[in-house]
Parts: structure tokens; sequence; C-alpha cells
């Protein structure tokens, strides 16, 4: 009996090796290739060939997960999938191609191909655009992004044209409000004197000026280290710059005066843009809208965390009153007559914009 198994195991093994070879065996009905037929297939397994990509630079000043590098992140994204590979945008954050000032200046002369900066120190190269940042403009977020995101934003963007950039859109920066080393600031009063950090802007120095201290025009990257040496008191900013460059922890004392909202700005430039189809163009201009809805809702997120941990750490924080933040904006009344005069019939418009 167990002859019989094991010569029954024998047979079904040598069937199934001989299966196995079988399979490898061309079919005997199939004629042999020839060496034609061998070079046609070849050629027509062969990719078409592919249209070389455009690869562009996007400069960001801040880190990998802060809220605008995370827009010009989707915003890249979007482009690469709009253009279907065409063109593809690759994001440098954390200062990596340079300080805002000098990477606009790059970007206006094509060496750097994007940048998501404040409008801040973009009103030096379009002074313009001091219109949609003037301090106190803006009667709330809202309102901001009603003007924004209207034909009166829209102008702005194309106006950048004359100085060589294109303007693609508009990504929240909150409201920015001044801190410092030295002492809790609850009156226009207590500003006196206290050295404060400026963006590289002639109107945010006359802002500081206009408000009874002394401004420092600087480089972001540069303030950190100029608190901590007393080189200045302080600076101006949003929660989530306060808390990202570490600010916070050199200067305690934060009155939410909320002096400005100036929005952040993704621009291109021109002579980059020129070399790219009109249809492209479009497509990247889309892509930075689009990406506008996804940077909002992050910074939502983003500021709502930092001023917790910033709360959770310690800071004084003192939430000027009503009645003061209008001394505040009364005493900027300089910085309009010089930053705003000849544009009052879109200032108006703006107020009118105001719930
Ligand atoms: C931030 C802004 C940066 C940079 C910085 C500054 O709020 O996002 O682009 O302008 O402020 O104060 O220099």
């Amino acid at each position: 009996m167990k002859k019989l198994v094991s010569l029954l195991l024998v047979m079904m093994m040598a069937t199934m090796l001989f299966a196995a070879c079988a399979k490898d065996e061309p079919a005997e009905t199939e004629p042999a290739k020839t060496e034609e037929t061998k070079k046609e297939e070849t050629k027509k397994e062969e990719p078409a060939k592919e249209v070389e990509a455009m690869v562009l630079r996007l400069a960001e000043t801040h880190p990998g997960d802060y809220p605008t590098t995370l827009g010009d992140m989707e915003f890249a994204r979007l482009v690469e999938e709009k253009t279907d590979g065409r063109i593809k945008v690759e994001v440098y954050h954390s200062k990596q191609l340079g300080e805002e000032k000098d990477v606009i200046e790059q970007v206006q002369f094509g060496a750097i191909d994007f940048t998501r900066v404040s409008v801040g120190p973009m009103t030096e190269f379009s002074p313009e655009l001091a219109v949609v940042a003037l301090p106190y403009i803006y009667a709330s977020a809202d309102h901001m992004w009603e003007v924004l995101n209207s034909k009166i934003g829209d102008d702005f963007l194309s106006g950048l044209e004359s100085s060589n950039f294109v303007g693609l859109g508009w990504y929240d920066g909150g409201a920015r409000s001044f801190y410092n080393s030295v002492r809790p600031v609850k009156t226009l009063e207590d500003l006196e004197g206290l050295k404060f950090r400026v963006m590289q802007s002639e109107m945010m120095v006359d802002m500081v000026e206009a408000l009874g201290a002394s401004p420092t025009p600087m480089a972001y990257g540069e303030v950190y280290s100029s608190i901590q040496t007393n080189v200045i008191d302080g600076a101006e900013n949003n929660w989530p710059s306060y808390d990202t460059s570490s600010h916070f922890e050199v200067a305690q004392y934060y009155t939410l005066d909320e002096h400005l909202r100036v929005p952040e700005i993704l621009i291109a430039s021109k002579i980059v843009m020129d070399k790219v189809s009109a249809e492209d163009l479009a497509l990247i201009k889309e892509a930075a809208l689009e990406s506008q809805m996804v940077q909002r809702e992050l910074w939502a997120e983003k500021e709502a965390v930092s001023e917790a941990k910033i709360r959770e750490a310690g800071n004084e924080i003192y939430e000027l009153p009503a009645e003061e933040k209008a001394k505040f904006a009364a005493a900027m009344a300089p910085v309009w007559e010089k930053h705003a005069a000849g544009y009052e019939n879109i200032i108006n418009a703006i107020q009118a914009m105001a719930k």
C-alpha cells in the first residue's frame, strides 16, 4: 500500500513538472520572430518623448510647517497638477534663498521665479501697495478679505506688472501688534522712546515714528538676536510669527493693539512669466487663488495654537481697549497723509466695504 502511494506521488510530481516546463516553451503555432518584428516591438514599447518640465523656484521666509509655506506647497501642487506636469514649482522655505527684501529684488530681475512675502517690504518696490496695508484701514479680517478678493485687490495685483512682477494672489497674515522686552505698553505714551524693529519699508518707519517710538528697519532673521542683545527693545508681528521666530522668548510684553493687517502676497517674476504660455499663466493664477483657501484655513488654526502656546508660556498679554486703540489710530494720521495721498477714491471704496 505504501509503495502504491509513493508511486502515485512521484507520478503527480512528474506531471506538475511537465506542465510547468510546457508553460515556458513558445506555443508551436507562434511563428518565430524576425529581427524586423523585434525592432518594431521595442519601438512601440518606448514611451513618447516627454516634454521637459519647466522647474521654477519659490522663496519663502518661514519654516516648512508655517501656514504660508503650506499655502506655497499647495500652490506648487496645484500648478503641477493643472499644467499636467509642464511646470514644477519647488518651494525653498526657511530663508534658503535669502531675506525678503533681497528675494524680492531677485524676483524682479528674474533670478528667483516666485516668492511669498509680506506686502510690507513690497511697498518699497510698488508704493501704491501701501494702500492695502495702511494702519487701521480694515475693520476686521472679513473686511480685508472682501477688499482683497474684489476688483480692488485684483487691480493691485495687476498693477504690479509695471514694477516687473506678476501678482498672483493674497494670503492671510493676521493682525500685527507690538511686543517688547522692557515694559507693558498700555497707552500710546508707553511706546515713547522704545526702539522697535520694523520691516524694511518707509511706511513702517513712518508708522513707528508717528507713534512716538523709535524705528529700526531690519531683516526678519536678525530680530531675535537684536532683541536679545538689547540693540532693539522689540518688534511687531502677528501671533504665528511672534511664536515661530521665538521672539516671544526674548520680548515678553505683547500689546494687542492690532495696528496693521498686512496681507501676505504671492508674486512671480514678470521676466519668467513672459516665457510661459498665456494658458499656463492662467492656470498658475488659478492655482494661487485655490491655494488661498487652504492657507486661510491653516492660518486660523495656527493663530489659535500660537496664541495658546504663548499665553501658556506666561507672556504678559495686554488687550488694548477700544478707546486707546482709537488714540493709536488717530496718531497714524501723518502716515495716511503721506502714503495714501492720491488714492482717496480707492480708500473711500475700501472704507465703504466695512460692515
Ligand atoms: C511675517 C511675515 C513675513 C515677514 C515678517 C517680518 O508676519 O509673514 O513675510 O514679513 O512678518 O516681519 O519681516
